[in-house]
């Protein structure tokens, strides 16, 4: 941590971090631009000179700049300079906060430069995250004499529920294929990719330090990364009119939505969702707990030089939440394997050939369905009862192959933490 604060504070000394900074807004054509490098340079001097707190009042100012340019268009259309240069904010912000020791700030300002930012200075922004989050880390250990641990959490997770709990009333069989051991990569490349074909295979990710030697539960999810900022999904289903995203810690999130759930049972409140959220690269301390199964090295394009897609290209989401979370009916473009660490989901899965029979929205979720695919209104949407579902049920430590444009509605059956690999 010390060494961090150095290495910036020897960038500031020196100007690289003001000399990268111009060298950002020169690829922009932006007005009134300067008035972030003169808020930047003002913080920069009161940090020189120990003074903090008008070295954060000018970071703010040079973060509601650029904040208010992250919002001036369409978050794909935006160029990546205005992400890098609320990173450099942050990145300060972070620094200071460090400084008075007020590490919760500093944390909460990383986070925001990792989700809303771009890798600028070496990557510097990760690198104080994991500093950081340990220093929060031992700070608490060392106030309550222990990591933190709370039974009610953990035991959580372990939870058996009977059967009737757990299925629909209509459902008993799975009708995915299910494999109780990993295929090789040929037979999966050539029985399941080739053919397009869903299949779960059962056990394949019991060797992963999160279902071994770091097996995770809430609590230690909490302990690694309570103190995280990242974006919740707060409402049942995507598609409803009253849903929206919040950002909040994973620490608040547990206690707000996973505990108070599970005490509350059903109960009819918002859901909370940490969902599609690339956590694993946010927080590389959780990284370390999972591994990418080698079915994603596999391609199907033949016109590619090699058969072997690069782990790089593999895109690694998180699906975090209590019992009841909705994923509504929708497909993705890629191939997906889905894996189960913690808890419990029902899945149910449609073809491409059914498309017609499944009534996408027209416009924006036009890979989304409108129908409920669990209680549709057939009245509404008649074509759908001649569509053919396949149903499984995932526990902890399967995976669940979706091949792409595979429709599939998810809900989960317990609290639930599901990692999710998408490859082309
Ligand atoms: O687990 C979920 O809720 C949804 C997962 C999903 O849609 C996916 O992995 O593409």
């Amino acid at each position: 941590m010390e060494q961090l604060v150095e290495e910036l504070s020897l960038l500031l000394l020196n100007g690289t971090l003001l000399k990268e900074v111009q060298e950002t807004l020169n690829e922009l054509n932006t007005p009134a631009k300067s008035s972030f490098l003169t808020a930047l340079r003002r913080s920069i001097e009161n940090i020189k000179t120990g003074d903090y707190n008008s070295s954060h009042g000018w970071i703010q100012v040079a973060m509601d700049w650029s904040w208010e340019q992250l919002h001036a268009m369409h978050w794909k259309d935006l160029p990546i300079s205005y992400r890098r240069l609320y990173a450099y904010t942050a990145i300060l912000d972070a620094m200071v906060y460090c400084k008075e020791e007020r590490y919760s700030n500093a944390m909460e300002a990383i986070d925001r430069g990792l989700l809303l930012g771009a890798p600028v200075l070496n990557d510097s922004l990760q690198r104080w995250g994991s500093a950081v989050s340990t220093v929060i880390r031992e700070t608490n250990y060392k106030r309550k004499g222990q990591p933190e641990f709370d039974e009610k959490i953990s035991s959580l997770p372990t939870k058996k529920l009977k059967n009737a709990e757990l299925y629909p009333a209509d459902v008993i069989n799975t009708s995915v294929e299910v494999l109780h051991s990993p295929p090789s990569l040929l037979h999966f490349k050539e029985d399941y990719m080739k053919k397009e074909k869903p299949v779960l295979i059962k056990g394949c990710i019991n060797h992963w330090p999160a279902m071994s030697n770091r097996q995770w539960s809430i609590d230690y999810i909490k302990s690694v990364a309570g103190a995280r900022t990242v974006p919740i999904e707060v409402g049942l289903r995507y598609t409803d009119e009253n849903w929206k995203q919040d950002l909040m810690s994973i620490g608040d999130f547990i206690d707000k939505f996973i505990l108070l759930e599970s005490e509350e049972k059903e109960g009819e409140k918002a859901k909370g969702y940490l969902a599609q959220h690339q956590l694993f690269d946010q927080i590389p301390e959780l990284r370390k707990d999972i591994c990418i199964p080698d079915y994603c090295c596999l391609s199907l394009n033949e016109s590619a030089p090699s058969d072997a897609a690069s782990s790089d290209d593999v895109s690694i989401n998180a699906w975090f939440g209590p019992k009841g979370t909705i994923s509504p009916l929708h497909f993705d473009p890629q191939h997906n394997l889905l894996a189960q660490v913690i808890g419990e989901k029902y899945i149910k899965l449609y073809s491409p050939e059914d498309t017609p029979l499944l009534y996408p929205h027209e416009t924006l979720l036009t890979n989304t369905s409108k129908v409920d695919a669990e209680f549709p209104d057939l009245n509404t949407f008649p074509l759908f009862s001649k569509a053919t579902p396949l149903e499984c049920h995932l526990t902890a430590g399967d995976v669940l192959y979706i091949p792409p444009k595979h429709w599939h509605y998810v809900r989960s059956l317990t609290v639930s933490f599901s990692v999710s690999f998408w490859w082309k």
